[in-house]
């Protein structure tokens, strides 16, 4: 609630920004009365951000005052209009279509798709579980197989653990090499931290180096000590090089690591072949860079990074392999000012957990028999799943789709699109009807950021300073609208003929059963006593309760001893610092006992790379990658004003020599065809590109009728990139797409 009072009424509320990674620390002034929210700053005391806060911060405010945002559920008509439902007509109809699909044709007609701003909401993160233990479907799609699957499915491999990321200590390295991120922009993915420009500059500042290897001269590489142009989707035969390297000169010293690590001596036979002048024709690399930043980077205290440029290409997962083999070879993983774990106080990496087994193929698509990977189907196979042309009688017939936009955010969404229309029943957990929730037949709406209370889960896990924060709800929601949470939770508990408090019971009192009582690191409390002493409502709050109190910084249910709880994270209204990143966390903190560094189910995968090389040495073809802008969120952001005015934003980069030779100049429309579609956009033309790479945001595409979003369609239309994306291309090992290195045609429009 409300925590201080200033002078004319309005009054200061702490909470963290949900809408990216980086979980600034905002200072939000608000008009109690009015509900109306006066203005959003950067909150100085939070000891993270500092005072930092970018342009997105305001969309907790607009989308909060967007008048075309959902409150209610809506149910399509017969003639294709929608109306307003009660929740409980909602859910009856919901779980009536779900459950007759599933007595006729099995729990594989109905699937699912989860989008990313699940992983901005504790609630929403949490409560999937109940949903999709009643649904009990294999059909299960994610944004994830267009981000970091690959990383996922590596790390559970080497270390037991998908979820354990490394991430780089930026506040102690002296060598910072940054491939496939642009930390400026993105603030840093799977190394969360506020304000990247400060934080990067900083290594600079004290002697240090930055090093950005990306087909494009992107912003981080403008402040960078270095920035090599790389061809898209060649990143493995370089990371191969540098492995090569280290081993031909002597620069292998894993160090400690070296105890405990299995198939170090294996990766110079792996590497023997691809030395950085065999390499150089594919990658665009001149041998002489790899040889000296591999040195450069040997002689100093260096944090080799990768992120999504590294996981949406062909060998995406062999690339982000690469990236952690580097750092174990060279004795930068779990060291300070290299790849470090962080310590979130749900205690999620902790010393003791078991380590699941690395699960694939089980099954497999029906259309073309692709395998899913720890429960994944590549997403943009989900067309292919739904059509009764491709899929026939096995194919998926429901889908729920939970805070996403496959539409525009997954590959060949025009195909897609037409896809979803052949579904008996579709309903979407979403606040717009946008190019995805326009083919549902029931929008289940729910509060927003400012509406509910948070904490930043899946973040305190990939941060880049460890921290513990709550965030408070500042506005009650309008009488009659529900958290994420509650839907997902009375969903679930409804298609399993449950009650949603009795679920939401069991869920707390499972993990209780599991942290606390004999056996465990809290021995002298019973899970029964321990959940009677949990101080909050239902919901998710209580669960991240029980986490903390038994995590590394907790009280252990004990009141009168130091440790955190509920009260004290919640009095912390700048959030709670809670110190850098540690080193020397291996290997306890993996639930494996030793680290593979050579899983034959990646290795295996050096076949294909090997069969690549001379072709990726010849070809001259023209390709395709992303662009992330500071004032987007992948699909989403569009609708409000302030992040939707000034020019034009879905334009293509080209360089200069690309468009002599195509006619193309700035200002100037292009059309751009892959194999599955065909754009046209506004042309910019710039030797940030790399000479045969072009550029392109995704998300953009806002002109579908029937959805409700004229600010969008106003302001920021642009065209879909993922039109362009070939679904059926797939990195093999992690069933991730390939929106990066895509070969087009671009001509004059
Ligand atoms: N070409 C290309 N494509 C890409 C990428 C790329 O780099 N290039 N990046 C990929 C990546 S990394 C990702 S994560 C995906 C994202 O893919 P998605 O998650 O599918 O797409 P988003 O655009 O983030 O859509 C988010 C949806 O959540 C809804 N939403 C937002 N907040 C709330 C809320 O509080 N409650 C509810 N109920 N709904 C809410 C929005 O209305 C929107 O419909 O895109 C991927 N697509
Ligand atoms: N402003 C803003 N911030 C965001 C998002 C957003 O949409 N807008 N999205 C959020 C999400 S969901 C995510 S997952 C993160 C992603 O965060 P980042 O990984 O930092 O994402 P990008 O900014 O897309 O940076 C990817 C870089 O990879 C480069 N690249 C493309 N192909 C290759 C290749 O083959 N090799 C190499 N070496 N580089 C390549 C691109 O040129 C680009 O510079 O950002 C998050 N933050
Ligand atoms: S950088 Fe991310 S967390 Fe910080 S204000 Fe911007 S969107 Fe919010
Ligand atoms: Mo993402």
């Amino acid at each position: 609630m409300p925590s201080a009072a200033s002078a004319n009424d309005t009054e200061i509320v702490y909470r963290s920004c949900p809408t990216c990674e980086a979980s600034c620390g905002l200072r939000v002034e608000i008009d109690p009365a009015m509900a109306r929210v006066i203005r959003i700053e950067g909150d100085p005391e939070d000891a993270r951000s500092e005072g930092y806060l970018c342009p997105k911060a305001y969309a907790m405010k607009e989308i909060y005052e967007d008048p075309e945002r959902l409150k209610r559920p809506i149910r399509k008509t017969a003639s294709g209009d929608w109306e307003e439902i009660s929740w409980d007509e909602a859910f009856d109809y919901a779980v009536k279509r779900l459950s007759e699909i599933r007595e006729a044709h099995g729990a594989n007609a109905n699937g699912y798709y989860i989008g990313n701003p699940t992983g901005h909401n504790v609630g929403g993160q949490l409560y999937l579980v109940p949903l999709m233990n009643a649904l009990a479907s294999q059909r299960g799609f994610s944004a994830g197989t267009m981000d970091q699957w690959p990383q996922n499915v590596v790390l559970h491999l080497m270390l037991g653990d998908p979820w354990m990321f490394p991430i780089p200590d930026i506040e102690r390295t002296d060598f910072f090499v940054c491939m496939g991120g642009n930390p400026l922009v993105s603030q840093g993915s799977l190394m969360s931290g506020p304000n990247a420009k400060k934080r990067l500059r900083a290594i600079r500042e004290r002697g240090g180096q930055v090093v950005v290897i990306d087909p494009r001269r992107t912003e981080t590489a403008e402040i960078a000590s270095q920035h090599v142009f790389i061809k898209p989707g060649s990143d493995a035969y370089f990371l191969l090089s540098v492995c090569h390297v280290l081993f031909e000169e002597g620069l292998v010293e894993p160090g400690r690591l070296a105890d405990f690590t299995d198939g170090i001596e294996s990766i110079e036979e792996l590497a023997r072949d691809y030395s950085p002048e065999r390499v150089a024709a594919a990658t665009g690399v001149d041998p002489e860079t790899t040889r000296s930043l591999v040195r450069a980077f040997c002689a100093a205290r260096g944090a080799w990074y990768g992120r999504i440029g590294l996981c949406t290409q062909e060998y995406g997962t062999l690339a982000s392999w690469l990236v952690y083999v580097v750092n174990v070879l060279t004795g930068r993983l779990d060291a300070e000012g290299g790849m470090c774990f962080p310590r979130p106080a749900t205690g999620r990496f902790e010393a003791g957990r078991p380590a699941e087994p690395f699960e694939h193929g089980r099954y497999h698509t029906v259309a073309r028999r692709i395998p899913e990977i720890s429960a994944q189907i590549p997403c943009g196979l989900m067309a292919e799943e739904i059509e009764a042309a491709s899929a026939g009688d096995e194919r998926m017939r429901g889908l729920i789709t939970v805070m996403g936009n496959p539409v525009l955010s997954a590959p060949n969404g025009p195909r897609l699109a037409a896809a979803l229309d052949e579904l008996e029943f579709m309903v979407s957990l979403d606040i717009y009807l946008n190019e995805t929730t326009c083919h549902a037949d029931l929008i289940l709406p729910s509060t927003v950021q400012l509406e509910h209370e948070n904490y930043d889960f899946l973040f305190e896990g990939t941060t880049v300073h460890n921290f513990a924060r709550w965030s408070p709800r500042v506005f009650e929601p309008e009488e009659g609208m529900r958290d994420h949470w509650e839907i997902l939770c009375e969903l679930g508990a409804r298609l399993a003929g449950a009650r949603a408090e009795v679920v939401d019971d069991l869920m707390v009192k499972g993990l209780l059963a599991m942290t606390v009582g004999p056996g465990t690191g809290c021995p002298d409390v019973s899970p029964e006593e321990a959940f009677a002493r949990l101080d909050a409502d239902r919901g998710p709050m209580r669960m991240i309760e029980a986490m903390i109190r038994v995590g590394p910084y907790g009280d252990r249910f004990d009141e009168s001893a130091e440790g955190l709880n509920l009260a004290r994270l919640q009095q912390a209204e700048h959030g709670l610092d809670l110190g850098p990143l540690e080193a020397g966390r291996l290997p306890d903190a993996m639930p494996q006992a030793r680290l593979d560094l050579t899983p034959s189910y990646l290795t295996a995968d050096l076949e294909r790379l090997a069969a690549g090389l001379e072709e990726r040495s010849r070809e001259d073809r023209l390709v395709l990658v992303g662009r992330r802008q500071i004032r987007d969120m992948n699909s989403w952001l569009h609708n409000l004003p302030a992040l939707a005015k000034g020019p034009n934003r879905c334009t293509l980069l080209v360089h200069p020599d690309d468009a002599g030779r195509l006619g193309l100049e700035t200002g100037k429309r292009a059309r751009v065809r892959s194999r599955v579609g065909e754009i046209e956009v506004e042309c910019s033309v710039s030797d940030e590109m790399m000479p045969g790479v072009v550029s392109l945001p995704h998300g953009f595409g806002h002109h579908t009728p029937g959805t409700r979003l004229s600010t969008a369609r106003d302001l920021q239309p642009g065209a879909c990139s993922n039109d362009l994306t070939d679904e059926t291309i797939l990195d093999v090992p992690s069933g991730t797409h390939v929106a990066n290195g895509i070969p087009v045609e671009v001509s004059i429009a």
